[in-house]
């Protein structure tokens, strides 16, 4: 079966157990969040093999993240200890219906991803190496090691996926569109959400995956969340209609989504059944609290997609 390798920063969560501030929580749960272990999460689950490469402090926090990613099923031989950095930490509150999140993650031990940062054998027998944004945000050098990663990877015959993943609390959107334009050339597979690309393009939809998959990616998925999503597939233009969830936590959808895509891909789907699979993916993610708890196994998927009319647009 083939093997897909995520790399990025994955912090501890830490979530109170009802809505409100967060100084007035007597309780916190632990939990972990990163977009590309919750991606190896989600293929995990689905029985797809799947490596995480990133860096964690040599502190107990490393460790909680690396049992959780451990427990899924996820190898993380090629997770590396940084012995003075800390391990990224961030919280969640939700406040009148909206959800804020607070970084506790600048020079983290995964900020100090850098090239050459695994050993390219890690690679070897991958199907896809899956990177996203975030990691070009943490610092000057995780920057570079986003570049080397996808270069390496190219280099190997291994197809590179790439999720935008803008986060306005890490940085401004024009420094961000400049790391996401500088990867496209490298990218075989990228994926980008309706909002993050009106706030780096302030592109209309249409326009937006015309002009992506203009800059090298074959093939462009833009997630338009409850709306489900739209492609560029090899030059075919594609949309499939979103799933009907009921809306609990729509952290981490954007990873199902990826993971859903991927997993299809490998399962030798055409376009338009990746496109359902990886709706379906998001559809279970956002009714579940946390990021990737909610993802379903390949059982559950299979049932969910056989009971669920396929509307064929
Ligand atoms: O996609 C969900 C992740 O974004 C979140 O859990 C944490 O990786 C994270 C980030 O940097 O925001």
């Amino acid at each position: 079966v083939p093997r897909v390798v995520t790399a990025g920063e994955t912090m501890v969560l830490v979530v109170p157990p009802a809505p409100g501030r967060l100084r007035h929580a007597t309780s916190v749960t632990l939990s972990i969040g990163g977009a590309e272990s919750n991606v190896a999460i989600g293929l995990s689950r689905l029985g797809v093999p799947a490596s995480w490469v990133s860096a964690l402090g040599q502190d107990e926090l490393g460790e909680l993240v690396l049992h959780r990613v451990r427990a899924e099923g996820v190898d993380t031989t090629a997770v590396r200890r940084v012995p003075d950095r800390p391990t990224g930490l961030y919280l969640r509150e939700e406040v009148a219906g909206a959800l804020r999140v607070y970084y506790y993650r600048s020079g983290s031990a995964a900020s100090t991803l850098a090239p050459g940062a695994f050993d390219p054998a890690v690679l070897d027998g991958a199907a896809f190496l899956h990177l996203t944004g975030i990691t070009g945000a943490l610092s000057p050098e995780s920057a570079e090691f986003l570049t080397w990663a996808a270069r390496t990877a190219r280099a190997a015959g291994v197809r590179v996926s790439y999720d935008v993943n803008y986060r306005s609390r890490l940085w401004e959107p024009a420094a961000a569109r400049a790391a996401s334009e500088a990867l496209l050339p490298h990218v075989d597979v990228l994926l980008v959400g309706d909002e993050e690309a009106r706030a780096l393009w302030d592109w209309d939809d249409d326009t937006c995956l015309d002009r992506l998959a203009d800059a090298g990616p074959g093939e462009v998925v833009l997630k338009l969340g409850a709306r489900g999503c739209a492609a560029v597939v090899d030059g075919e233009r594609l949309a499939s209609p979103g799933f009907p969830a009921r809306q609990v936590d729509p952290i981490g959808a954007g990873d199902a989504f990826a993971a859903g895509y991927l997993a299809a891909t490998l399962d030798g789907l055409d376009p338009a059944g990746r496109l359902r699979t990886a709706n379906a993916m998001g559809a279970f993610c956002v009714q579940n609290l946390g990021d990737y708890e909610g993802l379903p196994s390949r059982a559950e998927l299979t049932a969910f997609l056989d009971r669920t009319v396929d509307l064929g647009r």
